[in-house]
Parts: structure tokens; sequence; C-alpha cells
């Protein structure tokens, strides 16, 4: 059974398109630093941490958009931060925009691990949004435009760690934390600790309807706090928030126990670490009782889950 493993979430206030990537890369050292000193023995960053969330910004051609994309590993202007970090004995998870060397572009998540160089990779699958240009919106959201679906499915790893033992861990993006089926992808390989960097606006991004501010945050606690309590897990979902180019993103990041409670939560719209102790015996309660998916789970009735995509309402009506 393993033990329990302190997990630092690194809530980044905004960066700024004139920000240069040494200030970002100060930043991101700054808290590997601090979450060290209190004991974390893993730090997550939130979603495009190197960056403006530039999906919002559009442009004619990718080639343009380029300037916003790493090609390199480690990204620029990273490897004193990685250095630092694998100094302290720290793993890091960065999530950054991804161009491989055969010219694809992906919204990506990394985890470092503290011994060798080995690393983890995670490619956002629910990319939301649109592709083109939409006049009548106040906010544009490009990632159909700027990314490819991920191509690595949601893996899940088996990590040993010092006075920790092992453990089982995953990594959603963003709006895959609003979609039960990634959870339960995850749940399946009994995943014990998943991370979620985001961004996600304050301001409303469907035109037809305006949803107050405080359902946004209702609706991503919501999301994570069900996804790891009906999957045995802690989640580490971590926000960029604050003022970026005008627009607000709600942090609001959060660390969640497998029963679905909150354990810490940020507090500013700024830099902000939060830390908690992740007892990962506790993944095992549910995991053997109400969520034990060997005894309980009925796949041949969830045919639809993976057969259809849109939903389709039944064909007749019944005068009621
Ligand atoms: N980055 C990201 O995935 N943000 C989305 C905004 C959704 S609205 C198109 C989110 O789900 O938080």
């Amino acid at each position: 059974m393993p033990g329990t493993i302190t997990i630092a979430a690194a809530q980044m206030g905004a960066i700024q398109k004139n920000d240069t990537r040494s200030s970002v890369a100060q930043r991101i050292q700054h808290q590997i630093e601090k979450a060290a000193s209190r004991g974390a023995q893993l730090i997550v960053f939130p979603e495009l941490c190197l960056t403006p969330f530039f999906p919002r910004w559009y442009y004619e051609t990718l080639d343009e958009a380029d300037q916003w994309f790493e090609d390199q590993w480690p990204p620029r202007g990273l490897e004193a931060a990685l250095q630092k970090a694998r100094e302290l004995n720290i793993m890091v998870q960065i999530s950054y925009a991804e161009k491989t060397p055969d010219q694809h572009r992906y919204n990506t998540a990394s985890l470092i691990f503290s011994q060798g160089s080995a690393i983890m990779k995670y490619r956002k699958i629910h990319l939301p949004g649109h592709a083109e240009y939409i006049p009548e919106r106040p906010l544009q959201h490009l990632e159909k435009r700027y990314f490819e679906i991920g191509d690595l499915g949601f893996p899940v790893e088996r990590l040993n760690l010092k006075n920790v033992g092992e453990f089982n861990i995953g990594m959603l993006l963003c709006n895959d934390r609003r979609w039960p089926e990634a959870w339960r992808v995850l749940g399946l390989q009994e995943v014990d600790i998943v991370l979620i960097g985001y961004n996600t606006p304050v301001a409303n991004l469907d035109v037809t309807h305006n949803q107050p501010p405080h359902l946004k945050v209702l609706h991503s606690n919501l999301s994570v706090q069900a996804g790891c309590y009906q999957n045995n897990c802690f989640g580490v979902s971590v926000a960029k928030a604050g003022v970026e180019d005008g627009h607000a993103m709600f942090g609001s990041s959060i660390i969640v126990n497998p029963f679905g409670e909150i354990i810490a939560r940020s507090s500013t719209w700024n830099d902000e670490l939060i830390i908690a102790d992740c007892d990962l015996s506790l993944c095992q309660v549910n995991r053997s009782s109400t969520f034990n998916f060997e005894a309980h789970r009925r796949p041949e009735h969830y045919q639809r889950i993976v057969e259809q995509t849109g939903s389709i309402r039944p064909k007749n009506t019944i005068q009621a």
C-alpha cells in the first residue's frame, strides 16, 4: 500500500504578451524552490504555463502562431528551473504548446521525474472552441485551429517514489476535466493521482446564454470532485488566473481527495502555491467497495458511450 505524497499546485497569475521567457522561467523556478522547501515531492503548473493563453487570438496562418509553440526539449529557457528541480528531488509537471519535428501541434503536458531524464507526456484530447474566427463572439477560443487532437490516449504510468511507494499517475488538460469518459478511462487503469492544468475565462463564450461567474467555479469544482470520487483518486487542478490581455480567468485551483472533498484551495488570482499531504491509501477505500469496478460495472449496457458521439432523442413520442 503506498504512503503519503506531498503535492504542490502552482497556480500562476497572468502571463502577458510582452512578458519575457526568462521572467516566466524565473517565476516557475521560484515556485519549484518554494514547494521543495515545504516538503513537496511533486509540483504541478497550469495548462500553457509558459505563454499567455494565445488561442484567444486569431492568426491567419499557423506559422504566425508558432511564436507560442515549443519545438525543443526542454522548452526554451527552462533548463535552469528543471536542473534545480532535479537537485531538489521534486517531480515537475509543465504544460505548453508543442510542435513536433514532423510539424504536428498539440496542447501538451509533461511530467518530469526527479530521477533520471524520463518524462511522461499527455496531449489534450478534448479541444474546446472553434477553428475559424467568429465575429459575434466577444472572446475567441481557437484551440481547434491551433491544436490537433492528442494522439496518446489517456496514459497512466506506475511510479515508484522513495518514501511513498508505488502509485499510478495520469493527466488531463482543462476542458478534459468536464468529461466523465476521460476520468473513467484513467480510473480503469487504477489511477491514484490525476494532474490537471487549466485556463478558464470568466467571460461567457456562449453568446446565447449569460452564465453568472460563480457557475464557472461551481462547474470546474463539480467536475473534478465527481471525477475523483467516482474514480478513487486524488485530483490536482491548477489554474492560470488573473487578467491576461484584458480577459479574466477565474483561478480557484483545488486539490481533491478520493472522497471528492477539497483539501486545499487557492484564494488569489496570482502566483500562489497550495500544498496537500495526499494519503494514497485512501484510494483503496471505495476502490474495494462502492466503486469496485470489477464487481459492479456493467459494460454490456454502456455501448452507446463508445458507439455514439452526439445525443439521439427517442424515435417515438408517447402521448402522456
Ligand atoms: N482551456 C480550456 O480548455 N478552457 C475551456 C474553456 C471552455 S469554453 C470553450 C474549459 O473547459 O475550461
